[in-house]
């Protein structure tokens, strides 16, 4: 295995073609290996196998179409392609449910695909965040479904995805990479594996401390999230600006606040807390209590909006509202768990209408000015780059009443003729 790995002559399936796992097969593909992908939903096999990816993300489909043309990136939607490959990376989303436990059935989906396709030898890699303790409990299911005993008939690793949106090509390359296995040859056969394309460093260590470290690195920031967001619900009550506070506060050699706003999206930081605790006794509840202040963050933009409402003397119940940006983070197409959306349910009820635009993403209105006609407030739920250089002067012609609220901290200086709010924004 060691050799064939070294050769490239190791063949490689990749189960589940989304965000990481479509970038993943390319990587290897164009990095020499033979790369089949595998995706259970038919009209993104159809799309990819045409060379057009279904995410956005730069790079992607001059690499994708570089990767197909080579003959060495194949994808399908049937499980008997990846029959009898040499490694198995496992991409799947592992979501919450809606009490907040983990839903792993994708997961284990995926794994009895791979348990039905793998033959002895083969390294199954999961590559998706998990709790821990998740990676053994794998082994053991494909363990009871082949028959094979891990660690002899078969090797074993997390090697968790580290790479941010917008910047998963790069990222790919130059960040460093955990690789736990369940022994110590499964690390090292994926060592030799990553190493074809990773120029970061690579740590080996066992599963269950790479599961804790994945979870650790997004819950150290939704926690530090949380505690910019409390900061900026105090700067509320003292009526000064956070964010000059922030700054300040940060040019002391080891303070680094992080940027309160709106709230935290994604596929991850919004979950993979739950994940870290789903697995334990008990915890001392910090964790829990952060993930509870960015969830309360909608609710502050919310508060802010109302309040220049009846500065104004205007009805929640007469109010048209325009929320600009739909996507989690700026510059992105990606709505997963965005807090727009969460802002939008707690408002919609209370206003006449809501409205909603978007550069990346379908809104209510295909034009930013179309959006904003006749509209009483704009709320800036996304960091887009365009929304920071907006003509102000033409939008408020545009509305009926005046009123911004920024929920990403996007306007340094209010405009003029608007009444303006801002989280952390206590001095407005
Ligand atoms: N956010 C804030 N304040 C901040 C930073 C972020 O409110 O100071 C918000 C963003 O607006 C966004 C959310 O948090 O709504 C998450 O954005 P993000 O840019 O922090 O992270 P993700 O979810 O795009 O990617 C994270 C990354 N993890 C870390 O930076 C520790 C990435 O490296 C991971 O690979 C990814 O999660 C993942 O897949 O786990």
């Amino acid at each position: 295995m060691r050799e064939r790995i070294e050769n490239k002559q190791a063949e490689i399936a990749v189960v589940g073609l989304g965000y990481i796992g479509l970038p993943t097969a390319v990587m290897f593909a164009n990095s020499g290996f033979n790369v089949i992908g595998y995706e259970i939903r038919r009209e993104v096999v159809e799309k990819i196998s045409s060379g057009t990816a279904h995410i956005v993300e730069p790079e992607i489909n001059e690499l994708l179409q570089k990767a197909i043309k080579s003959g060495r990136l194949k994808v399908t939607s049937d499980p008997e392609d990846i029959k009898g490959k040499d490694i198995y990376i496992i991409c799947v989303q592992t979501p919450l449910r809606e009490d907040k436990t983990p839903n792993l059935e994708y997961l284990k989906s995926a794994v009895k695909t791979v348990a039905k396709a793998m033959k002895k030898g083969s390294l199954v890699i999961i590559e998706s965040t998990v709790p821990p303790l998740t990676t053994v409990r794998m082994a053991e299911l494909i363990e009871d479904l082949t028959g094979f005993k891990a660690g002899r008939d078969f090797y074993m690793v997390h090697a968790p995805e580290r790479v941010m949106p917008g910047r998963i090509f790069k990222e790919l390359v130059y960040n460093s990479r955990i690789l736990g296995g369940i022994t110590k040859e499964s690390a090292d056969l994926a060592e030799i594996l990553y190493r074809a394309f990773v120029k970061g460093q690579i740590f080996k260590t066992d599963s269950i401390t790479s599961e804790m470290v994945k979870l650790m690195e997004n819950t150290f920031r939704d926690v530090n999230i949380a505690l910019a967001n409390e900061f900026a619900f105090l700067a509320h009550q003292y009526g000064i600006n956070v964010f000059e506070a922030i700054e300040l506060a940060n040019t002391h050699p080891r303070v680094k606040i992080h940027v309160p706003g709106i709230g935290v999206g994604g596929h991850c930081l919004p979950k993979d807390p739950y994940l870290l605790l789903s697995s334990a006794k008990e915890d001392f509840g910090l964790i829990e209590k952060a993930r509870e202040i960015n969830e309360s963050m909608p609710l502050m933009a919310k508060d802010l909006l109302f309040d220049a409402f009846r500065m104004i003397n205007l009805p929640p119940e007469e109010a048209v509202v325009t929320v600009l940006g739909l996507a989690y983070k700026g510059n992105s197409d990606d709505t997963r768990n965005s807090p727009a959306y969460a802002f939008i349910e707690v408002i919609k009820d209370d206003v006449k209408e809501v409205r909603s635009y978007d550069p990346y993403v379908d809104g209510t209105h295909k034009t930013l000015e179309e959006a904003v006609k006749g509209s009483d407030a704009i709320v800036i739920a996304t960091d887009h780059s365009q929304f920071k250089w907006l003509n102000w002067e033409e939008l408020r012609k545009l509305m009926r009443n005046k009123i911004i609220v920024d929920g990403r901290h996007i306007i340094d200086r209010p405009p003029k003729g608007f009444i303006f709010k801002g989280i952390g924004r206590g001095e407005y």
